[in-house]
């Protein structure tokens, strides 16, 4: 139950964002339910989220998750901060939740480093805090509760497989491919993992990986990469964006030189491998054959956040780590299934 300093306080806090709201200046936490009018402590579970930003459909997606589970109706109060992607604007977040003395702090970090001290701050305030999606890079892994989201390593070990079993079955010789790799946000977990993932299946197959540049995960981003890409290399056909805001752009930048997205990779075509598959968008470019494979990344992480806040209710203690499911999509009946991770994964077939 949120413990306000007092009914001023509330007040005072309710007055200012709605000056700030109007006026649209600065992030400021924006109180998502505000069906509670403020009664001073009124029973519900408040919630800090802080957000990375909102730089793909997946980051929509994710944000909407937490909206549409951590409602009044259901007994909490969840304070929304978007950091716009930088890690300062997080950290704020942080401690003006500590202030306010939520009851819990769920934090999307941006990248992976610099996050001991606030961390810290938490942990002397009481505040327990539950990362979902990307993870920290720090010594004390107790100071988190536990992460909630998806084995990006993994996400680019089952691609990376289902383009192996491609080039397979289609008899393209390995040694034909020349692989670029537009990547996510630097230092964020999605891209060291994902990037890791291509880079060791290139040093086990033998591939050619010609190229790593940055698309921040955005699409605009993703096309500049490729055409960088384009006017530096002519050899590329594949392209394997850390998802698929960049893969949409990436088509944009392919197409407007005048080439061509698809499989046909030993007679021009260039074949795009991607990840997400939140948006229809990206589901109809796979039907349309435009990118050839997208590697599921999963993002409504919610309901498992709210599992482990009604375990610590309840004073248990949650898994440190827990990863959501997640299938891979193609509209190539080539590939119907990969082993990757010692496991077997069905590939939806899209038509
Ligand atoms: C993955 C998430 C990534 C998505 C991108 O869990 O961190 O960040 O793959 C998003 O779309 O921007």
């Amino acid at each position: 139950m949120i413990k306000y300093k007092g009914i001023i306080s509330v007040i005072l806090t309710e007055l200012i964002l709605c000056v700030i709201l109007t006026t649209g200046c600065g992030s400021t936490p924006v109180v998502l339910d505000n069906s509670v009018s403020g009664e001073e402590d009124d029973g519900r579970i408040v919630i800090g989220f802080s957000q990375l930003g909102a730089e793909s459909d997946w980051r929509s997606a994710n944000s909407e998750s937490m909206r549409s589970t951590f409602t009044g109706e259901k007994g909490y109060r969840l304070i929304f901060e978007d950091g716009q992607q930088k890690q300062s604007n997080q950290m704020t977040a942080i401690r003006t939740f500590i202030q306010q003395e939520v009851d819990y702090i769920v934090l999307a970090p941006v990248t992976e480093t610099g996050w001991e001290n606030v961390l810290e701050e938490a942990r002397k305030a009481g505040i327990p805090v539950i990362l979902m999606d990307r993870m920290v890079d720090v010594e004390d892994s107790e100071l988190y509760v536990c992460h909630v989201g998806s084995d990006f390593e993994l996400e680019g070990a089952k691609a990376c497989e289902w383009l192996k079993a491609y080039v397979e079955k289609k008899e393209i010789d390995e040694s034909n491919l020349h692989i670029a790799n537009i990547q996510g946000t630097l230092g964020s977990t999605a891209q060291i993992g994902r990037t890791k993932g291509l880079s060791d299946a290139a040093k086990k197959y033998g591939w050619d990986l010609i190229a790593e540049v940055p698309g921040d995960f955005i699409q605009a981003k993703g096309r500049e990469a490729m055409e960088q890409l384009l006017s530096e290399y002519e050899d590329i056909n594949v392209v394997y964006c850390e998802n698929d805001n960049e893969a949409m752009g990436a088509i944009e930048a392919i197409e407007a030189a005048g080439r061509h997205t698809g499989t046909d990779i030993e007679n021009g075509d260039i074949m795009i491998i991607s990840f997400d598959g939140v948006n229809e968008d990206a589901l109809s470019l796979v039907r349309n054959k435009k990118i050839s494979c997208i590697a599921e990344c999963n993002p409504d992480l919610a309901p498992k956040i709210e599992t482990v806040i009604k375990q610590l209710e309840k004073g248990e203690t949650p898994q440190k780590l827990s990863y959501v499911d997640e299938e891979l999509y193609s509209s190539e009946e080539d590939v119907l299934s990969i082993n990757a991770g010692g496991r077997e994964y069905k590939v939806t077939v899209l038509r």
